[in-house]
């Protein structure tokens, strides 16, 4: 791919929202890690800007319902930049119907609706194919104004030719559906396609 590529200055967890009265009003825009439960989204934020643990990894799945913004490349006076936003999981078992009712309206709502959303990062374990819910997601995204990019997780677990395959077989699960999107293999442990995924930022978004 060409293009140069996003640089990480600095990051800074700023706040959670659980409504959506609760999201920042300042117009910045926004980049969203969605997908299941333990997919890999707090660890993949973190690899993308080289922290070790500034997303919590691991916490108990579906138990903080909550969009957590990262400020990203702030200057001095704390103007300009852009959110990173880790979504809450979906998918998770012991999540309550009426909870999983609530993640449906705010992110459903979150991922179709929120203007300033620049690009929506669908995370999708590599080893798997997409789940119904999965599905559902895609469905939802293919309906809505903002531009998405499928991330496969946990790559490390597969070798290359694994890799490939799996890329092979998603792309064509997608064009059964219709949908033909950029799809980036990663690895959090490996640090593997950070380089790709900030050039695909800069191809579909103002951020820089
Ligand atoms: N092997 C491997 N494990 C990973 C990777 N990314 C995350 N994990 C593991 O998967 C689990 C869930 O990760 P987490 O980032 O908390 O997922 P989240 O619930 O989607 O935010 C943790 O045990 C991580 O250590 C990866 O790239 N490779
Ligand atoms: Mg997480």
């Amino acid at each position: 791919m060409a293009g140069g590529s996003v640089k990480i200055r600095n990051v800074e967890f700023v706040r959670s929202a659980g409504t959506w009265a609760q999201l920042p009003e300042d117009g910045r825009v926004e980049l969203a890690f969605v997908g299941r439960s333990n997919v890999g989204k707090s660890s993949l934020l973190n690899y993308l800007i080289g922290r070790k643990a500034l997303a919590r990894t691991s916490n108990t799945p579906g138990k903080t319902a909550t969009l957590n913004f990262y400020l990203t490349n702030a200057n001095e006076r704390g103007d300009g930049g852009f959110y990173l936003v880790d979504l809450p999981g979906y998918g998770y078992a012991k999540v309550a119907k009426t909870q999983r009712a609530k993640w449906v309206q705010l992110i459903g709502r979150y991922v179709t609706e929120r203007e300033e959303l620049g690009v929506v990062f669908h995370l999708i374990d590599s080893r798997h194919p997409p789940t119904t819910l999965d599905e559902e997601l895609l469905d939802l995204l293919r309906g809505g104004p903002v531009p998405y990019i499928i991330l496969l997780t946990k790559a490390d677990k597969l070798g290359k030719n694994q890799q490939r395959s799996r890329v092979a077989q998603l792309k064509k699960r997608l064009a059964k559906m219709g949908l033909d999107l950029p799809v980036v293999l990663t690895s959090a442990e490996k640090k593997q396609g950070a380089a790709e995924v900030w050039q695909w930022v800069e191809l579909l978004t103002s951020v820089k």
